[in-house]
């Protein structure tokens, strides 16, 4: 890829305003798990949260308040021009095509808005919020996934994710969980497009499946009672071995979800998978990759290093307080506190802002 483009297109995802950081940080009420009667056998038969053959010994409960947002570009207002001015930046693995590829039909229920984190002594939960339902109908008929960077090295160790949840109650169904036990997502330079074809096979390992595994509760979802927009995830952090990871989302047509594919931006070449981006005529429109959108990452509950590969922009860093903003949205309790928030931006296009500084934290 030549160095003009990816030139290009970051400086549209940053002008797009990246960074608008709104700030603090809070944590609700620990939450206590809920014992389900029952045998913790993946295959045993018994009440639980889950239909049919899984039986539950741990559920999740409600989500403390959020301890950190994500906010991403949001793709409605200029899907009647079939184009995205934010929130795509293919040299370094951020997307923004909540769109079929020849990008006239847009698609709300995979354009993220807003994730949330926040964690109680066993769960962390993670609350993807998006523009709509499917318009067809209705529902959130995607895959919707957490991406979690353990050790901060840029490379994703786990993948949390879910297809077309339904209940407001939690579930495993759908549910699976991914590793990479070999450490190749990412390829040569985590987060950074390195010339197709990969060579690794992106997350090999499936550690649950509809709480199908070695341990019926690693991992649960469902739709927010309170914003039918918003899909949950619950899963054991103690899976990471560390409180502290990198977390960010990802939403997509189950046509797209792939694992082996990861790092998306090293299965393709951007002229294999094209652009949303129209000024990038000699990409645009989408091609091999489309109907997906993804989220910059965030610390779990802390400020990342600003050189931690694929972690948010934080030029305009906001000090803790500052902000009043609300992560108004999917978790927990409104108001609980100063949030911790970070942005890729929504803003108007081009209204250039410092550009280098955002580089500048995006390279590793
Ligand atoms: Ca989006
Ligand atoms: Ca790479
Ligand atoms: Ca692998
Ligand atoms: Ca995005």
């Amino acid at each position: 890829m030549k160095r003009g483009v990816w030139k290009t297109t970051g400086i549209i995802f940053l002008a797009a305003g990246l960074v608008s950081l709104v700030a603090g940080c809070s944590f609700g009420p620990g939450g206590t798990s809920t014992s389900v009667p029952g045998t913790s056998g993946a295959t045993g038969k018994g009440k639980g949260v889950v239909p049919a053959s899984v039986t539950h010994t741990l559920v999740p409960v409600e989500p403390p308040a959020s301890a950190s947002t994500i906010k991403d570009s949001t793709s409605a207002a200029l899907a009647a021009q079939h184009r995205v001015n934010s929130g795509e930046n293919y040299a370094f693995n951020l997307f923004e095509r909540p769109f079929s590829q020849d990008m006239q039909t847009y698609a709300p229920y995979l354009d993220i808005v807003q994730a949330d984190y926040s964690k109680d002594d066993t769960w962390a939960y993670i609350s993807i919020r998006m523009v709509g339902q499917d318009q067809k109908n209705g529902g959130l008929p995607g895959t919707y996934a957490a991406e979690l960077d353990v050790n901060q090295d840029g490379r994703g160790d786990f993948l949390v994710v879910v297809t077309a949840p339904k209940s407001t109650s939690w579930s495993s169904d759908g549910v699976k969980v991914y590793a990479d036990n070999n450490h190749d997502v990412g390829g040569i330079t985590p987060v950074q497009s390195d010339p197709p074809p990969q060579g690794g096979d992106g997350y090999e390992r499936l550690l649950v499946d509809s709480g199908q595994g070695k341990d019926p509760d690693l991992a649960f979802a469902r739709i927010s009672p309170s914003n039918p927009n918003t899909v949950q995830l619950a899963f054991k952090w103690s899976m990471t071995n560390s409180p502290s990871f990198m977390w960010g989302v990802w939403a997509f047509d189950p046509s797209m979800f792939h694992p082996d594919w990861f790092d998306y931006n090293d299965h393709f070449t951007q002229a294999q998978a094209g652009s949303p981006v129209i000024e990038l005529s000699q990409y645009y429109p989408l091609k091999g990759l489309y109907l997906l959108d993804n989220t910059c990452r965030w610390g779990s509950g802390f400020t990342p290093s600003p050189n931690v590969p694929g972690s948010c922009p934080q030029g305009a860093a906001i000090s803790p307080g500052s902000s009043g903003g609300s992560a108004s949205g999917s978790t927990g309790a409104p108001g609980a506190g100063p949030i911790q928030s970070v942005s890729n931006g929504n803003q108007p296009v081009l209204s250039v802002a410092t550009p280098t500084l955002i580089f500048g934290n995006l390279k590793p």
